[in-house]
């Protein structure tokens, strides 16, 4: 049985299993945003289940937000957001997508496209990593995939001259999600990025969640504005990741969080109200990453949230 579960900016949370993927969800948020309301939350009562708040709801260390906390007076996740936030045995389980133990679960390189016509089609959910070159998005999926006993980490290739990977990369764990790594833009794109990418995220039927990711040491620049504007045109759910974050002083962390957070409010319907942490070379935030890819990709229910 798969569960879906999709928080939105005021705290609801809408509830669905079996019959109704993601993508399901997504089309349904978009019909009531069709009918001209304002955000998520005002979707009828009928398809909504709203769940007690809980007030300050400690993160747990699992989440980097939690680190900063204590240094800011206000709650970094405002108190009427549910935040993300699984327990320790959910965490867990969703660690062993990525670590399987059973042989059947295999993860593996399966597809190299520069072309949308060249990827192959399934059932399996997707999810696609998206941000400036040389964000860290290869080395965000080598860090996912750090412990799997295929060792396809080891041939994941990241460099620090930007624009290194220039097709999508496809890597399947077993039969529960596709992780794909995208070219980046700006420096070094490639000249078919919009054919390939943009079309990938207008056209890709199993596409559950785009991770978009910002440096946190450098923030939210007008190329990711333009690539948010672009996501929420295209109606494509996605997530903010800020990377690289064993760099980045904290107080230049808090000030390009609270920032990423604010444009969200203020433009972003189709964007998670929660960003996400991450250190692709510390391991921070990795395993948060991994249960919220393991619940968006339908493959385990959250109830520590
Ligand atoms: N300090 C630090 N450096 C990182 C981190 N993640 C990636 N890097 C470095 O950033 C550079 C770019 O990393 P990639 O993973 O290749 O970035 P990318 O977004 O895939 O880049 P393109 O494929 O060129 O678009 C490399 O030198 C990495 O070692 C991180 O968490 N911390
Ligand atoms: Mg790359």
């Amino acid at each position: 049985m798969k569960f879906y579960r999709l928080l939105n900016p005021q705290g609801m949370t809408i509830l669905t299993k079996d019959n109704c993927t993601w993508s399901k969800l997504c089309v349904l948020l978009r019909k009531t945003s069709s009918l001209g309301c304002d955000s998520l939350g005002s979707l009828s009562k009928r398809t909504c289940v709203s769940y007690p708040k809980s007030p300050k709801t400690q993160l747990t260390k699992y989440n980097p937000i939690s680190e900063l906390q204590p240094f800011v007076a206000v709650p970094i996740i405002p108190d009427e957001t549910v935040p993300f936030n699984p327990s320790e045995s959910e965490i867990k389980s969703a660690a062993t997508f990525f670590e399987p133990k059973e042989k059947s679960h295999v993860i593996r390189h399966i597809k190299t496209a520069a072309r949308i016509s060249d990827l192959p089609t399934y059932d399996i959910p997707e999810v696609a990593f998206i941000g400036r070159s040389n964000v860290g998005k290869s080395s965000l999926i080598q860090a996912l995939f750090s412990k799997a006993p295929s060792g396809v980490h080891r041939k994941i290739v990241v460099s620090s001259k930007p624009g290194r990977t220039k097709a999508l990369q496809l890597y399947q764990a077993g039969n529960a999600f596709t992780m794909v790594d995208m070219p980046g833009y700006g420096h070094n794109m490639p000249h078919y990025f919009v054919d390939c990418v943009e079309t990938y995220f207008k056209e890709r039927k199993n596409l559950e969640m785009v991770f978009i990711l910002v440096d946190g040491e450098v923030g939210l620049t007008k190329l990711d504005e333009v690539m948010l504007e672009k996501l929420q045109a295209f109606s494509a759910v996605h997530c903010i990741v800020l990377t690289k974050i064993d760099k980045a002083k904290r107080h230049q962390l808090l000030g390009n969080l609270m920032s990423v957070m604010k444009y969200r409010d203020q433009h972003n319907r189709y964007c998670l109200p929660q960003p996400f942490l991450v250190s692709a070379h510390r391991g921070d935030g990795i395993e948060l990453l991994k249960t919220l890819i393991a619940y968006v990709t339908g493959n385990m229910l959250v109830t520590g949230c």
